[in-house]
């Protein structure tokens, strides 16, 4: 296969395309360019596959899409061979699940675990030419970027981090290797979905457990519970039914979408459907009534909700209001799911600190020394998140025609045509990219739109003998005005959060996601495609 040729001064391994990221997005994507005859190689940082759910093996990691949703649909024997223990799936089976993938589709002889991408420069000859970390050199025609909307780790930037003498971790950088906290005082650092599920286990194993809160956010119980083998069975029955329902709804998961909208009913049916969405459980609740992200008011009232049950939950009132999330409309920001969470800070051994307060001066040897207080600790868990969507691209060299860094182009805030291909990048296919629905979805679903498109879209040049393929500039900033436009009319970008960028020091603020529905979003690509790419340019 490997018909080398000399680029710059180092020989380049010819390829069809290069893939970065050995998660969900880029095993599927090996398997359809595979099944196009092109010569693929996957490029993984981590030494398995699995992406996010590889690194994020902290104790309590766990999806917040149900199992049965959260999982490929390409292909039928793999759905049905399947079978899922829990109502949510805990990381070390999503990660079981994704190496049994890998091998029944044969494809780890094309991976290079433990393998870093640093550079990606699209040359004269039309190619890519794609570095890693190991020496490695591929020259590419396409190269497809499968990295992940959650896998850019970040610390946070506080005096002192690398002083400490006991142990350090990131919740989306876990070791392999168990970590035991008993007897141990250990704090953790964050309140976001990673914190609210780790903080559990941890109270459980700690001597004493401090949460470092800056900012609360409202959780829903997930309910979590084995899944019992008949359910699973009467849903496999009817699996591709179910699958296309949920492709046909604005998050790609079958949540009961409400289609009556808050004021529609009185306050006493109001709270009685909070209540049975909240004994339900997970992010569904948020789809209660169907103007919770328009309207301020109408939100207020689901917010308040969960208010009171945070109230009703933790015993002491202080605690409790600390705990009582103010700043955001419930569900502008990412909804956490939880198990056992506000119920942890009725143990003994737990306390909550409040950074708004005392916010960190900076970590010593000995542990943490806020305004108030030194804590003494043994452990530190960073739940401080993520560079969102665009970390794991920025922290790549890229360079497309003409040298243009994709940093550069995206200085402003990310540029892209669908949220798959930017201007000035020709054969550069993102998967989940800036300007697609990706978050706000079940990400595997959306992994699959766009691994298909791609790959048809790979099909369609190859029939029509073409070579090149970008977005026109036109087409890009059309785009971008419509994701922009969209998130306007609802109270998403109201809130600082991730999802416009804002946890990361000097990141533009944009509303990064497509916030039209991933249904809404489907048909459009598919218009784009069938309408002979309409705003690609194709040579
Ligand atoms: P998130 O949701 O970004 O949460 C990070 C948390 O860390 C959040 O509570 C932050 O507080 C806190 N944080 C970040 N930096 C600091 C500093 N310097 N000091 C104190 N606290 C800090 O990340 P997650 O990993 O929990 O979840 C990410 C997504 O992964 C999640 O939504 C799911 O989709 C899966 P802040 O809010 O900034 O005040």
């Amino acid at each position: 296969m490997t018909l080398t040729q000399s680029l710059g001064n180092t020989p380049a391994t010819e390829l069809g395309a290069v893939v970065v990221g050995a998660g969900f997005a880029g095993l599927y994507m090996l398997h359809r360019l595979r099944k196009l005859g092109l010569e693929v190689i996957v490029v993984e940082t981590g030494d398995g596959v699995g992406g996010t759910w590889y690194w994020n093996c902290y104790p309590g990691a766990r999806c917040d899409v149900e199992s049965m949703q959260y999982s490929f649909s390409f292909d039928d024997e793999l759905q049905q061979e399947w079978n899922w223990t829990e109502r949510y799936a805990g990381q070390p089976e999503i990660r079981r699940y994704l190496d049994h993938v890998a091998d029944r589709f044969d494809l780890r002889r094309d991976i290079r675990l433990g393998t870093t991408v640093t550079a990606a420069v699209f040359g004269k000859d039309g190619r890519w030419r794609v570095e890693t970390d190991k020496g490695d050199v591929f020259s590419s025609r396409f190269c497809i970027m499968a990295t992940g909307c959650l896998s850019a780790a970040r610390m946070p930037d506080i005096a002192g981090l690398d002083t400490f003498d006991g142990q350090a971790f990131h919740t989306g950088r876990w070791p392999k290797e168990p970590v035991s906290f008993e007897g141990k005082d250990v704090a953790v650092i964050g309140t976001g979905s990673s914190g609210i599920q780790v903080v559990p286990e941890l109270a459980r194993q700690a001597k004493h457990l401090y949460v470092m809160q800056r900012t609360p956010n409202f959780s829903i119980p997930a309910w979590n519970a084995p899944l019992p083998a008949d359910r699973q069975a009467d849903w496999k029955k009817d699996y591709a039914a179910h699958r296309e329902k949920a492709r046909n709804t604005r998050s790609g998961i079958l949540y009961e979408y409400a289609t009556r909208g808050t004021w529609d009913v009185d306050s006493a049916e109001r709270q009685a459907e909070y209540e049975r969405r909240w004994a339900r459980g997970g992010a569904n609740f948020t789809h209660c009534f169907n103007d919770l992200f328009f309207d301020e008011k109408a939100n207020e009232q689901a917010a308040d909700f969960v208010r009171d049950k945070i109230r009703s939950i933790v015993i002491n009132p202080a605690v409790a209001d600390l705990l009582t999330p103010t700043d955001h409309a419930i569900g502008t920001k990412r909804i956490c799911v939880d198990t056992d969470y506000y119920t942890t800070f009725n143990r003994e051994n737990v306390t909550l600190v409040d950074l708004r307060a005392t916010p960190i001066e900076a970590i010593t040897p000995g542990g943490i020394r806020t305004t108030g207080a030194h804590f003494d600790l043994d452990a530190i868990v960073f739940a401080t998140g993520y560079d969102a969507v665009t970390g794991a691209l920025s922290r790549i060299d890229i360079r497309g025609r003409g040298g243009l860094a994709l940093n550069d182009k995206w200085v402003g805030g990310p540029r892209s045509y669908l949220g798959l291909m930017m201007a000035g990048f020709p054969n550069l296919f993102v998967v989940t990219g800036p300007g697609s629905p990706s978050i706000l979805t079940n990400v595997v679903v959306a992994i699959e739109q766009h691994v298909e498109w791609i790959a048809h879209c790979i099909a369609n040049m190859d029939e029509r003998g073409l070579m090149r393929i970008e977005p026109d500039e036109n087409a890009e900033t059309e785009w971008i005005t419509h994701v922009n436009e969209v998130a306007s009319r609802t109270l998403f970008p109201r809130t600082r959060s991730w999802y416009m960028g804002a946890n990361i020091p000097g990141k533009p603020r944009v509303f990064l996601p497509f916030v039209g529905g991933f249904d809404n979003y489907t048909r459009i690509c598919e218009d784009v495609a069938a309408d002979n790419y309409r705003g690609f340019i194709c040579r």
